[in-house]
């Protein structure tokens, strides 16, 4: 059987963390679908289309992975994909108890799905989106955070990079 998982997430950019995730996770599938919420709460640093596209450049070396946008609930983007499995990661306790909440929902609303965490490795335990986002604010080196097409785009919106 054709194993599918998709990767949901907001990726307000994608991290080596995220990146991470998605390398050892797509070893244990056929398909991995990264997601990207349009999210209808929070107002994003950047797009839809900016975030798939820097997805997709960052990805382009690992064959079984494929980006795309949802809107909605998770669970039902992963149905109509044909996924067994939601794919999560976990950082520390602080994440625990959210991850947690969505995954048994998630499985109340959808029992044929579950949700697999995977653990942060240990070098980017510290690091989210929201880190990256502020440290560039302020003018401060991303380059640990996020690969280098990411760090380029990030410094552009935050008008950084001067031609
Ligand atoms: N190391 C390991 N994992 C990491 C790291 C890191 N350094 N950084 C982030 N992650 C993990 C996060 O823990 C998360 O699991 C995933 O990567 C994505 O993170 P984000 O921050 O980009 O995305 P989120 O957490 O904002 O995404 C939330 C969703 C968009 C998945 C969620 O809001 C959602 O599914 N919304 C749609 C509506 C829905 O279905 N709601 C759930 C019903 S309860």
């Amino acid at each position: 059987m054709r194993r599918v998982a998709v990767y949901p997430g907001s990726f307000d950019p994608v991290t080596y963390g995220h990146l991470d995730i998605i390398k050892r996770s797509a070893e244990m599938v056929d398909q991995l679908i990264v997601a990207v919420l349009v999210n209808k709460a929070k107002t994003p640093l950047f797009s839809v289309q900016e975030r798939v596209k820097m997805l997709q450049i960052v990805t382009s070396d690992i064959s079984n992975v494929r980006i795309k946008s949802f809107s909605g609930l998770s669970v039902e983007f992963a149905k109509e994909e044909g996924a067994e499995f939601i794919v999560r990661g976990l950082r520390a306790i602080t994440d625990f108890e959210y991850e947690l909440q969505m995954a048994q929902t998630n499985r109340i609303m959808d029992p044929t799905i579950d949700t697999i965490f995977l653990t942060t490795s240990l070098q980017y335990a510290y690091l989210s989106s929201t880190t990256v986002r502020e440290v560039a604010s302020y003018g401060g080196d991303i380059s640990r955070f996020v690969p280098s097409p990411v760090e380029k785009a990030v410094k552009e919106k935050y008008g950084l990079i001067s031609f």
